[in-house]
């Protein structure tokens, strides 16, 4: 299929999906419009400048806006398609769809026979058909797609993303992709779009269906992460080491356990399951324990630091180094991280001295600077050697350095597995 007909595209949202997204479609000489709200970003991006971290994406936005491909700004313009990456939060208990709607009721004037629309941020199912009915309500002049007719003016898809941060440029390109056409020709259209910047398979589907395979992929993620983290907190009451227990499980051929750790975090894991409970609450049963699961487990990992605090303490303020703040392993983010909420709480017991190590991150985040008995420091074996209780909350690769022997005589809680 080819590309030819959409030679200009409106991305809105320019965060962690939607600015690398409009970078590369612009990187192929297609005429990009970002759209975002905030106009430091906008400014920013239009210096050829990039607001979030994610390896070798500043120098494709910059090349793009060089070359005059790629231009941000805050009010969305006509283009022949429109791709709408904006945030879908969860709070009390259902998904915010406020930013879709917002985009759909700032395109829904501008868009022209022949345009192509696609939603790609986390949605619940049937969001698509109401981001359809929302811009058929503005634009009654236009005749948009509803399943089992083809005949439209305009052409509505849903298309999940599904990159990983720290690899988000090479995903982009290389991972197969769920097109989801509200009718077989919206899906042929959104097909010819992605085309433009994807090597993986287009596998084609309808809105409805893609909407629930993105939820699928992080709730099948989020309950195989509980089973290991259950296994975990099983092994404990029984006295076996789980992680001997995981590596002898998994020699099997058709076992793979996931391994356990202080809980799950990053924005899209610990919630995007949430999505299927609320559209299916008595149904969601595995899903909604496996969530519960792994939010339990920061609290368990807190016991077992009061624990330890409480044995030293008699000899006065014992120093705990808490090793890792991010999500997850070798990145510097730190959104939902289990392990920040650990330190958080830690330092807010005031009963011991803490060292903060997190060798992707130069300074102490807010919710930890300005306390006394919290310091951050950066060379690994000095921590080690400070402290008198260890507690390992990521995995990050520096701490692979660490000696055995240099730990002797130490308190050590291990969230990771690293020394069991
Ligand atoms: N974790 C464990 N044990 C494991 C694996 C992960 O405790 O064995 C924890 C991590 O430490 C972290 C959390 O789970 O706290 C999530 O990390 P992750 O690496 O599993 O996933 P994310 O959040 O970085 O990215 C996920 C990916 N989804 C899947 O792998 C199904 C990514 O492809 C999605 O694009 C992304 O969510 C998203 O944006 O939805």
């Amino acid at each position: 299929m080819s590309s030819a007909n959409i030679k200009s595209v409106c991305v809105l949202g320019l965060g962690y999906i939607g600015l690398p997204t409009a970078s590369v479609i612009a990187s192929r000489g297609v005429q990009v419009i970002g759209i975002d709200v905030k106009e430091e970003v906008v400014a920013k991006i239009n210096k050829g400048e990039i607001h979030i971290v994610e390896p070798d994406l500043e120098a494709v936005t910059a090349h793009a806006v060089q070359q005059g491909h790629l231009r941000a700004a805050t009010k969305p313009e006509v283009a022949d398609a429109f791709m709408i990456a904006v945030p879908t939060p969860f709070h009390d208990g259902k998904a915010d769809l406020a930013y879709v709607e917002a985009a759909g009721r700032s395109i829904a004037p501008l868009l022209r026979k022949g345009n192509l629309v696609v939603l790609e941020s986390t949605s619940p199912p049937g969001t698509t058909d109401r981001l359809v009915e929302q811009m058929a309500a503005m634009r009654p002049d236009l005749k948009f797609p509803s399943a089992g007719d083809e005949d439209c003016d305009v052409h509505v898809a849903y298309c999940p993303e599904r990159v990983l941060p720290g690899r988000v440029l090479t995903e982009l390109v290389e991972n197969s992709r769920v097109i989801g056409g509200i009718t077989a020709g919206c899906s042929a259209k959104a097909e010819e779009l992605y085309r433009i910047f994807c090597k993986g398979e287009l596998n084609v589907t309808n809105a409805r269906t893609a909407e629930m395979c993105k939820l699928t992929e992080n709730a099948f993620r989020d309950v195989n992460i509980a089973f290991a983290n259950e296994l975990s907190i099983v092994c404990e009451k029984l006295g076996i080491n789980v992680w001997e227990l995981i590596k002898l499980a998994n020699y099997h051929p058709r076992v793979n356990i996931l391994q356990p750790g202080p809980g799950v975090g990053g924005h899209c894991i610990a919630v995007d399951p949430w999505f299927i409970v609320a559209a299916a609450p008595d149904e969601a049963r595995l899903i909604r324990t496996s969530r519960e699961v792994n939010d339990s487990k920061p609290q368990l990992v807190l016991g077992k630091i009061r624990t330890a605090i409480d044995k030293r303490g008699a000899a006065g303020r014992p120093t705990v180094a808490l090793l890792g703040l991010a999500f997850k392993a070798d990145v510097d983010d730190l959104r939902e991280s289990p392990a920040l909420a650990i330190a958080e709480t830690v330092a807010g017991w005031g009963n011991c001295e803490i060292i903060v190590s997190e060798p992707n991150i130069d300074k102490l985040p807010e919710s930890l600077a300005g306390k006394p008995h919290v310091r951050m420091l950066e060379d690994i074996q000095e921590v080690v050697g400070r402290a008198e209780i260890l507690v390992m909350l990521v995995n990050h690769r520096p701490y692979t350095e660490i000696q055995r022997g240099k730990l002797d005589g130490k308190t050590l809680i291990d969230t990771r597995g690293v020394w069991s």
